[in-house]
């Protein structure tokens, strides 16, 4: 079988990216190893850059995200008993952040390439790719029960962390060996999804002596909180009622705020890390979203990285298909990787700013408080958390159906 792009992954980025070729007229195939419910069940990011809910509109997948998604022009930081309010959409220029589950952006994404009745195969197994320095790569893979082999102009790693197309980029690398950047933290967060309205209305970060901790939200009726943990720890080891009173404890306010109590819907423990694969591409399989970088949560930028990786993804793509040029596919790592340092940066500092270190000092946690209330009375210091937030500009603009091929 041939397509012209081959998916690896039907997360965010595989899925953004099947529906920006099909806007251009350019055949994708997806391959995913879990089966469809399975993906969009996962629970994971749920805060999208005023950037990718544009793109999610632009491309005609937004409708449900305006119907059912929240818009928050404000974000809390919460220190020493006390939420300072921090006025995204004023210090933006009217930019802000969406509240919706990225299973929802996934659904969106599934239900958009079903109507266009291009190929999804879940549950491949075995997948590898071969010959990406030549014009044909190749996808081989197993599905029901039998060998295929895919044949593409080009192979696009969507399939995360855990996947099998950076180890490939890894080893087939000739000529520019990649280099990987990679930082654990010594504390991961232990995350709920809770039948409990929000009693905020904005997300609160919150900075306490016993550890971060964050109030989020799904819905008006489904709240997701998290608060940081070590690394290794076992989520066994926290019942529902433990997990509460810590929540409350650490997130509660002198001016009576807390969060609201419910059943508890979903409990885990997600390890934090920073990475990045340089370059992000190696002859034609090219890496997009976790595939070839890892942030930390705190700063909200995952989904929104594989979001930006696929839109200059999909641009250089399509300039290959409408013109020939390859200029625009020989810069995507550079241009990818430089935002995203950006938001490795942004994550990294929101991180080192809201959690304790076990190896701190007293003088660490004081120098946390001052960073805290100077941030939050210095409306320049203000305005470049904000503008960190909501997602820094992307100096790309995707013109759906203009170049169909
Ligand atoms: P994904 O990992 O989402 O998708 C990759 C897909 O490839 C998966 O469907 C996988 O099944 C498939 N795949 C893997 N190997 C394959 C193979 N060999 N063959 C075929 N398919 C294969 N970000 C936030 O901003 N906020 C959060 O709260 C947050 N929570 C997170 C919690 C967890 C547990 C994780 C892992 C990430 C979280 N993130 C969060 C980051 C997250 O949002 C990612 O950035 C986002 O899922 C990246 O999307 P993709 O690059 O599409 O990768
Ligand atoms: C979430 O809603 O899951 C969420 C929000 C903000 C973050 C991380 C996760 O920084």
């Amino acid at each position: 079988m041939h397509t012209q792009v081959g998916i690896i992954g039907a997360g965010p980025a595989g899925l953004l990216l099947g529906h920006l070729l099909h806007l251009k007229g350019i055949d994708s195939v997806i391959l995913e190893s879990r089966n469809h419910n399975y993906v969009i069940d996962r629970v994971r990011a749920g805060v999208l850059e005023q950037f990718t809910a544009d793109l999610l509109t632009q491309i005609g997948v937004g409708d449900r995200l305006h119907r059912e998604g929240m818009r928050h022009d404000s974000v809390y930081l919460s220190f020493s008993g006390k939420r300072h309010h921090v006025p995204l959409a004023e210090l933006t220029g009217g930019k802000a952040i969406y509240v919706y589950g990225q299973n929802e952006v996934v659904k969106d994404l599934m239900d958009a390439r079903l109507a266009t009745g291009r190929l999804l195969h879940y549950e491949v197994r075995n997948v590898s790719v071969h010959d990406i320095y030549s014009i044909q790569p190749r996808i081989r893979y197993e599905h029901d029960g039998a060998q295929h082999e895919l044949t593409c102009d080009f192979i696009a790693g969507c399939d995360g962390f855990h996947g099998i197309c950076r180890p490939a980029l890894e080893t087939a690398a000739l000529s520019k060996a990649v280099t990987f950047y990679d930082r654990t933290y010594p504390f991961g967060w232990l995350g709920i999804l809770a039948e409990a309205a929000p009693s905020s209305d904005a997300l609160v970060y919150t900075y306490h002596s016993r550890g971060f901790a964050l109030f989020s939200m799904r819905s008006p009726k489904i709240t997701r909180l998290y608060f940081q943990v070590p690394p290794d720890e076992d989520i066994r080891n926290w019942s529902d009622e433990a997990i509460w009173e810590e929540m409350v404890q650490r997130m509660s306010t002198c001016d009576g705020w807390k969060p609201n109590v419910g059943p508890i819907l979903n409990k885990n423990v997600t390890p934090m890390r920073s990475f990045v694969a340089e370059p992000m591409n190696a002859g034609r399989l090219y890496l997009a979203g976790d595939a070839a970088h890892i942030v930390p949560p705190t700063g909200a930028k995952g989904l929104n990285l594989a979001a930006a990786d696929v839109l200059l993804l999909g641009r250089a793509l399509a300039e290959f298909y409408s013109q020939g040029k390859t200029d625009l596919l020989e810069g995507y790592s550079h241009a990818a990787v430089k935002r995203v340092w950006r938001s490795q940066r942004f994550s990294w500092w929101m991180t080192q700013t809201l959690h304790r270190f076990p190896d701190e000092n007293p003088f660490d946690y004081q120098r946390q408080l001052a960073d805290l209330d100077y941030i939050t009375s210095s409306r320049a210091a203000l305005t470049s958390l904000a503008e960190n937030y909501v997602g820094l500009p992307l100096d790309v603009t995707f013109e759906p159906a203009r170049l169909s091929c």
